[in-house]
């Protein structure tokens, strides 16, 4: 049976649930993803590749990183080759790009800085996000925006204005407003003597961030919470709550990083929460094994339960939607794409579910029936709706995507 057949067949069993593939298919080409840039390095960047500090890590050492801003974007070029749809691209500070190779102060970058980020997306007609870098620098060894230290915390306070200039700056230059995520590391490995005083700090920083005046049409700042890092276990001060009043306060917007939270707490079930008061949330789509360890987004059940919350609640234009992981034990163009299409085929699951008809079923005790039909939904046809979602996109839906990547291991990464 060719694709064409199978996607007809498909559409068929679809429409006998009440479900559009076409509108589904159609709704889905719209949604873009920022796509983190750091997979392609294991979070190096270009400023000091060195050592990736902040509580975070990447394991393996697979060969054919990128070592060079041509590097990168070449891979970004591969990876988006792989993707269906229009996408955007998530760049952190720590990646900027300096023409005597001298990298310049993290409170002095400037937007001339990220030039060939800017020439990037233009080029490829891509948005372009972006973050301040609050880790792998020797003054964010005792905390970063929290620091006692009033001058190291000035120094931190400098980039993140900064930042909002160069995000101010992508707005321009692409025509799409950037949102600038702000995550900070800080906290304590062991039992602290003050836990309010960081983040009294915190909040006074992010006040003189925010206070520096921006156009929020331009620049949509987001605060990321975190429960603990390696080496940070006892105390974070962006914790979840600190972080989520502070965005609620100040009317910027929350992100919620699915590998963030202790593990039996669900992203999923607080996007619908957050919903309920906030005009926009943000999500870092990731996936945590055991810890926060940022392995590569699958087609998992918590990924098609956060879409789900998305797409059912008609938020997709509510929701920012970015990934964030870092495997370097395996081929990174293959984890990139991976993960990408991973949260792409979550939301075609979501968006291929017979919505009101479930709901439905929910508000009327209708349990048992309900449980049946989510159930048997499993296995209806996705995969037939996605190669046709992918053909349409000038991707391939079927494995053999990976040819290409094969090919470009043997032609260029294993040549580095
Ligand atoms: C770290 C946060 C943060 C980083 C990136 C590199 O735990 O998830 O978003 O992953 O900023
Ligand atoms: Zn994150």
């Amino acid at each position: 049976m060719n694709q064409a057949t199978r996607y007809e067949l498909a559409k068929e069993r679809y429409a006998a649930l009440g479900v559009d593939t076409e509108a589904a298919i159609e709704k889905l080409s719209k949604v873009s993803i920022s796509m983190h840039c750091w997979q392609g390095d294991d979070v190096r960047g270009f400023e000091n590749p060195g050592k990736l500090t902040g509580g975070i890590q990447t394991t393996g050492n697979y060969p054919g990183v990128a070592g060079s801003p041509e590097e990168l974007f070449r891979d970004l070029d591969e990876v988006f080759s792989l993707i269906p749809g229009k996408h955007r691209v998530n760049v952190h500070a720590c990646y900027g790009i300096y023409k005597d190779g001298k990298p310049v102060a993290r409170d002095q970058i400037k937007p001339e800085h990220f030039q060939p980020w800017v020439d990037y997306a233009k080029k490829n007609k891509l948005g372009l996000d972006f973050n301040p870098t609050y880790f792998s620098h020797p003054l964010a060894e005792h905390g970063t925006l929290t620091n006692p230290d009033e001058s190291i915390r000035a120094f931190w306070i400098r980039h993140g204005i900064a930042c909002i200039r160069i995000s101010e700056y992508f707005a321009e230059q692409t025509g799409t407003p950037c949102l600038m995520n702000i995550w900070i590391p800080d906290g304590f490995k062991d039992i602290p003597a003050d836990r309010l005083g960081p983040r009294m700090r915190y909040m006074d920083s992010l006040d003189q961030i925010l206070g520096c005046g921006y156009d929020k049409k331009k620049v949509l700042v987001t605060l990321e919470s975190k429960v603990f890092g390696i080496g940070l276990e006892s105390y974070t001060a962006g914790s979840g709550e600190f972080a989520l009043c502070y965005a609620m306060t100040r009317g910027i917007v929350p992100l919620m990083d699915n590998g963030h939270y202790h593990p039996t707490e669900v992203v999923s079930d607080k996007i619908p929460a957050l919903l309920c008061f906030a005009p926009k949330i943000a999500l870092h789509i990731t996936r945590g094994v055991r810890w926060d360890s940022d392995h590569v987004v699958r087609y998992d059940d918590e990924t098609q339960e956060m879409m789900k919350e998305v797409v059912r609640n008609d938020a997709l234009d509510r929701v920012i939607l970015a990934t964030d992981y870092f495997d370097a034990s395996i081929n990174r163009i293959g984890a990139w794409a991976i993960g990408m299409r991973s949260v792409q085929k979550a939301l075609l699951n979501a968006l291929l579910l017979p919505n009101a008809k479930l709901k439905e079923l929910q508000d009327t005790m209708q349990f048992t029936e309900l449980m049946m039909l989510q159930e048997e939904l499993k296995l209806c046809p996705i995969g037939a709706v996605w190669e046709e979602f992918c053909r349409r996109n000038g991707t391939d839906g079927s494995e053999h995507w990976f040819d290409e990547v094969k090919r470009y291991e043997k032609d260029v990464l294993s040549k580095r």
